[in-house]
């Protein structure tokens, strides 16, 4: 039906049909029926041309967790896709299926490393015959095709089984090596002990045998099983991506892991020491998995990885983003999950503390026409933005909230400071009026805003009387349709002396994706109309605050759809 087809995306990369998980090189994992909203699967990559996507002979290659026989998870094979600009895609015959005992029952996730030599090979999890999580060897057939269409699987498969002590469904997803100083390649893999989630470190210096190391890459308890773990590093002071094996004292690294019990993926920065390949958070209490601790995307977001771009010397990370409606919505569509635009991922080198991460700048090439707005938004008014349809879009604002009446609450000592009560979850969604917010735009939504996705910024005073930002998207009235999960996302996010608040929003039928202050707090979220479709979806921008009249400057694109095409001799004719 028409709703139904209206939610597929126009340039976000999705298989064309059925259902997609994890990038990979990512790996697999348990069954969608014991699996409550949750289906989705995460997976992770890194190093050189990293794995999951990776840049090889002049193309992006994206490899990835897919179903070919049904829109659920189950019967995981390795689907392939390449690109010239992460933007435009060709879709490849699958690249690695389960056919021999080590992965019979998934081709699950893994990652890709760039030999010295320019050779590539890739590590993935095979879910065994009998259901154990062993690491495989796989390389690509030859070197010379750019496409890398061919896998082979080692003949010594599985190269590492679980070891002593961890549980035969809790070993998957190897990492990216990096390079130790003396020379050794060296991997991580995630797991748990009890309700401790840990990341077990290997050296090889040939992929095939594997010395285990007796101490952690790193353990937080009550975390649970690490999926997807992702380490490498970031520059403290330079804008650039770094090669996953890059170590020195200008340099911090990150660790990421997907947290299978909550399907959020977590990340701490810190410090790591090669000498023994453990490594610790700069602060042990926003530590990888805690709740206070950092996460890529306050949405729908899970089981990412990042690579290392040789190509343009920048780390992108790619995710797949699940869907938030029904199994059997999915199965009517025909299609399950998308993956996010890919980002540029950064330490944001202002704060030190936490990474940015912004869309490719490839993604520019879709803009079309654009129109820019300014405006003076009263406290409780809602306005609509006249850009025509509001399916596709790319939205890029600036707002300022008046300064006398800013100065007045801040300074005034009888006004109450809430924003430690505050949390986009918890505190009731854009329609709870404040003194300075919420204030931002409704996507997505039909003319009389009976379907709507606010997008925005909360603003309060905090106890030391300085202005506390959070971003937040609220889906509760996203649609009228009664399969879907409509939560009200969102976080904190850092708003540093004399910065404006700024936002991105990427529209794309049934995605959001919105970026706060650069993309230090993003927010993914999936939302299905029932009636702000086509030509009756629709863009305001509001501002609900009680006191504070905002200055609104922004400018909207609308957005092309990128070409996905089936596989054929002339679509990779470069
Ligand atoms: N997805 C893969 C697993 C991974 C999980 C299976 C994360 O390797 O742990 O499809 O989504």
């Amino acid at each position: 039906n028409s709703v139904l087809s209206w939610q597929r995306t126009a340039f976000h990369f999705q298989p064309e049909q059925n259902w997609m998980n994890d990038p990979n090189g990512p790996e697999p994992k348990r069954l969608v029926a014991d699996q409550r909203s949750d289906r989705r699967e995460p997976a992770e990559t890194r190093r050189r041309p990293d794995p999951g996507p990776l840049f090889y002979k002049g193309w992006y290659h994206f490899f990835y967790q897919y179903n070919p026989n049904a829109a659920v998870w189950g019967d995981i094979v390795w689907g392939h896709a390449v690109s010239k600009d992460l933007i435009h895609w060709v879709h490849l015959p699958i690249a690695m299926v389960a056919d021999q005992w080590y992965d019979a029952n998934g081709v699950w996730t893994g990652s890709a490393t760039f030999l010295d030599d320019g050779s590539l090979v890739m590590l993935y999890t095979g879910s065994t015959d009998k259901s154990v999580q062993v690491q495989n060897l796989a390389y690509p057939e030859d070197l010379n095709d750019p496409l890398l269409l061919k896998w082979v699987k080692y003949s010594g498969n599985p190269v590492l089984v679980p070891p002593p002590g961890i549980l035969p469904k809790d070993f998957r997803d190897p990492t990216t090596a990096w390079k130790t100083s003396d020379g050794k390649w060296r991997i991580t893999i995630g797991s748990k002990i009890n309700k401790t989630g840990i990341s077990l470190v290997y050296d090889t210096i040939d992929f095939k045998t594997y010395e285990k190391h007796d101490t952690l890459l790193h353990k937080v308890p009550n975390t649970g099983m690490w999926e997807c773990v992702d380490f490498y590093p970031v520059s403290k002071t330079a804008i650039n991506g770094l090669d996953t094996s890059v170590n020195g004292p200008n340099v911090k690294h990150i660790v990421k892991a997907s947290m299978d019990d909550t399907r959020f993926d977590h990340y701490a920065v810190g410090t790591y020491f090669d000498s023994n390949g453990t490594w610790i958070p700069d602060d042990p209490t926003i530590d990888v998995g805690m709740s206070a601790s950092l996460r890529y995307d306050y949405g729908k977001f899970y089981a990412s990885k990042t690579f290392y771009d040789q190509n343009k010397g920048r780390r992108i990370l790619w995710s797949w983003i699940g869907e938030s409606d029904s199994e059997a919505a999915d199965v009517q569509k025909g299609w399950s999950s998308l993956q996010g635009i890919p980002r540029t991922v950064v330490l944001d080198t202002k704060t030190g503390k936490n990474l940015v991460q912004w869309p490719v700048e490839e993604i520019k090439s879709l803009r079309l026409s654009s129109k820019q707005f300014d405006m003076e938004v009263g406290p409780g008014s809602v306005v609509p933005v006249d850009v025509n349809t509001a399916t596709q879009l790319d939205i890029e604002a600036e707002f300022e909230i008046k300064k006398e009446t800013l100065d007045k609450i801040l300074g005034d000592s009888s006004v109450v400071a809430e924003a430690e009560e505050f949390s986009c979850q918890k505190s009731g969604g854009s329609t709870v009026r404040g003194a300075l917010g919420p204030f931002g735009f409704s996507v997505l939504a039909d003319k009389s805003l009976s379907e709507q996705t606010p997008v925005y910024f909360y603003v309060a005073k905090g106890k030391d009387s300085k202005l506390k930002a959070f971003f937040c998207t609220d889906t509760s009235r996203s649609t009228f349709a009664n399969d879907v999960v409509k939560p009200i996302y969102g976080s904190s996010v850092p708003v540093l002396e004399g910065e404006k608040l700024t936002m991105r929003i990427l529209v794309d039928h049934s995605i959001v994706e919105g970026f706060a202050q650069g993309g230090r707090t993003c927010i993914t979220s999936r939302v299905y109309p029932t009636k702000a479709i086509y030509g009756a979806a629709k863009l305001f921008v509001f501002n609900n605050a009680i006191d504070a009249t905002v200055t609104a400057s922004f400018k909207v694109w609308q957005m092309n759809s990128a070409f996905i095409h089936p596989y054929s001799e002339e679509a990779v004719r470069a």
